[in-house]
């Protein structure tokens, strides 16, 4: 490839990054992933087309190895003076947790942000004709209706941490998956719970720790809104936002990882529910 299409792709991620940057921040949509296989596409290319070998004149000798030190050092020392300066000036960067995300909205209802994936948009959901199906690998499949789920009154503090950059503590309330479970006499051989939404996002965590997830009707006093994934959500602590599966109606059990899951995520905003028809 010549160096000159190589520049111009370059130039043309970096746009797109910025305005995606642009984009998300306006229309508070979700994710970081774009701009990062946007920009890691631009870079592999970049090397590829124009990389220089490393000659032993570029790392060796007492002048370079002095100025690699500097560098070295120079950054670990500023690192925490950034710190300091962040707390001292009350900085954005001062509240965020050690996967980089803001606190906001924590113990507050349903007043934090909201997020997709992709753009998962179904119908608001009737709480009275919807139904929990949980079935798989277990003796009695059956269903259960929201009021039954809502009456359970399990409780669990978590923090939703979404890629997209915030953080949300909350005590949520419903019905933990340990006693949801109980009622449906497992196979010997089950291994997974599939958590699955009416959009078809779905997602999976291994047994025993699905076992201490909580599937969620309300955060705080507040029976989840709309937009948190009303009737009921995963609330899966220590695992990031994207996993916490909302609109969940249908739950399997399985003998093997899901494969599948991981396109999933990607393709549910293209279905009928997803697109909220
Ligand atoms: N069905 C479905 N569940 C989903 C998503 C989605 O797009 N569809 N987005 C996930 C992502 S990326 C995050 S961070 C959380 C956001 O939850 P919130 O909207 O309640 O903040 O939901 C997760 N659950
Ligand atoms: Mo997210």
């Amino acid at each position: 490839m010549s160096p000159r299409l190589t520049d111009w792709s370059i130039a043309l991620a970096a746009m797109l990054a910025f305005m995606t940057g642009i984009v998300s921040l306006i229309a508070g949509l979700p994710q970081e992933w774009f701009i990062f296989v946007v920009l890691t596409a631009a870079i592999v290319l970049h090397m590829f087309a124009r990389a220089k070998r490393l000659r032993t004149r570029d790392i060796a000798g007492r002048r370079r190895a002095l100025h690699f030190s500097a560098l070295l050092l120079g950054g670990v020392a500023l690192w925490p003076g950034q710190q300091l300066a962040e707390r001292v000036l009350n900085l954005p960067g001062a509240r965020q947790r050690f996967t980089g995300s803001r606190e906001i909205g924590s113990y507050a209802g349903n007043a934090f942000p909201t997020s997709s994936w992709v753009a998962d948009q179904p119908r608001p959901i009737d709480a009275q004709t919807w139904r929990l199906s949980l079935s798989g690998a277990v003796t009695t499949p059956r269903d259960f209706s929201y009021d039954e789920l809502v009456s359970a009154s399990d409780e669990l503090q978590a923090t939703l941490d979404c890629t997209g950059g915030f953080y949300s503590t909350q005590r949520w309330r419903g019905i933990s998956v340990r006693r949801l479970l109980d009622h449906a006499a497992l196979h010997a051989d089950a291994r997974f719970v599939s958590f699955i939404s009416v959009t078809s996002y779905r997602w999976s965590l291994p047994l025993e720790e699905a076992r201490i997830a909580l599937l969620a009707t309300h955060t705080g006093e507040e029976p989840l809104s709309h937009e948190h994934g009303f009737p009921l959500r995963l609330v899966s602590p220590g695992r990031r936002g994207f996993e916490w599966v909302k609109w969940i109606t249908r739950i399997e059990v399985l003998t093997a990882p899901d494969a599948g899951q991981v396109l999933s995520i990607f393709t549910s905003s293209f279905t009928d529910a997803g697109r909220g028809k």
